[in-house]
């Protein structure tokens, strides 16, 4: 999934895409470059961010969704707003990623079944100004998790089918970068519970944290493309069905390299009957 940021103030883009023309090129490119899926958003959610009025999110995502729909392109909308959902639909967008899961606008479910598009549940708690309060967790995997299977009620109970969920564990966001590295690292307890999982890891202060040597200012966002990429291919590896990444040439490279890694693992564990052994047994064996 490629990221177009149609805003001012996205951390790692923002502003660089705002004019119309620039962000469907943008989009174009992106899925030239091998992006299965391309996320247009209108409204930053970077900690801190101020939220933007509904009209003004409709002006900048509708066109470029319609646009890039229009070439052929596979679109998602990234929104919190039930209305952008649904003018994004009908302009052509066939999955609504929602980094609150639903909980950011109560007529956002309906909406989505009502559309009978796909539906990216993410990990949230708060809105952006303040979700950095809410980054206290005992056991972030197994909170996370409960809170998704709680969204997941809620969103089937509105009529969105099963079939059409994603989950996503919602990296930074309400989340230091220890909450960010176990969740990537235990991935398999989300797959758990049933429904494909996005990541979305591209760029994050997490990543810069580690580059910075502890201080992600250290590293600007632009700079975590290869370090980005390296951390889309442990999520592939770990199970994730789509990464959400802002360099998809790099990206592409990095997840083929994680299907062919976990498909020989794959075998190998078949071949010994269990994880655990396959670094024991010479390839030559299976
Ligand atoms: N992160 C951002 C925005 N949208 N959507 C999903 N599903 N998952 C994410 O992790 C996610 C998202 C923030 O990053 P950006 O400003 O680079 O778009």
């Amino acid at each position: 999934m490629g990221i177009l940021n149609v805003t001012p103030d996205s951390f790692s883009d923002g502003g660089l895409f705002l004019d119309n023309g620039r962000a469907i090129e943008r989009g174009l490119a992106l899925s030239a470059e091998g992006a299965d899926i391309v996320d247009v958003g209108g409204e930053s959610t970077r900690p801190g961010a101020l939220p933007v009025s509904v009209d003004e999110e409709l002006a900048r995502v509708v066109p470029v969704v319609r646009a890039l729909a229009r070439a052929g392109v596979f679109v998602s909308v990234d929104t919190m707003h039930a209305a952008v959902a649904r003018a994004a639909v009908d302009a052509g967008a066939r999955l609504v990623n929602d980094v609150s899961g639903g909980l950011a606008d109560p007529a956002m479910a309906a909406t989505v079944a009502a559309a009978g598009v796909s539906y990216v549940a993410m990990h949230w708690r708060a809105p952006s100004r303040d979700m950095d309060r809410h980054a206290v967790y005992s056991d972030v995997v197994a909170e996370v998790a409960a809170e998704l299977g709680a969204r997941i009620e809620e969103l089937t109970a509105a009529g969105i089918r099963s079939s059409r969920i994603l989950l996503d564990p919602g990296l930074g966001f309400a989340k230091r970068p220890m909450h960010d590295w176990t969740l990537l690292a235990r991935l398999g307890a989300l797959r758990e519970l049933g429904f494909p999982v996005l990541v979305g890891a591209s760029r994050k202060r997490f990543i810069g944290t580690v580059l910075g040597g502890g201080d992600p200012s250290r590293v600007p966002p632009a700079g975590r493309d290869a370090a980005s990429a390296a951390v889309a291919a442990l999520a592939a590896a770990g199970g994730a069905f789509c990464v959400r990444v802002h360099d998809v040439p790099t990206t592409f490279d990095a997840v083929r390299m994680a299907a062919a890694y976990s498909e020989r693992l794959h075998s190998v564990e078949r071949a010994v009957g269990g994880p655990g052994l396959a670094a024991s047994v010479p390839l030559g064996r299976v």
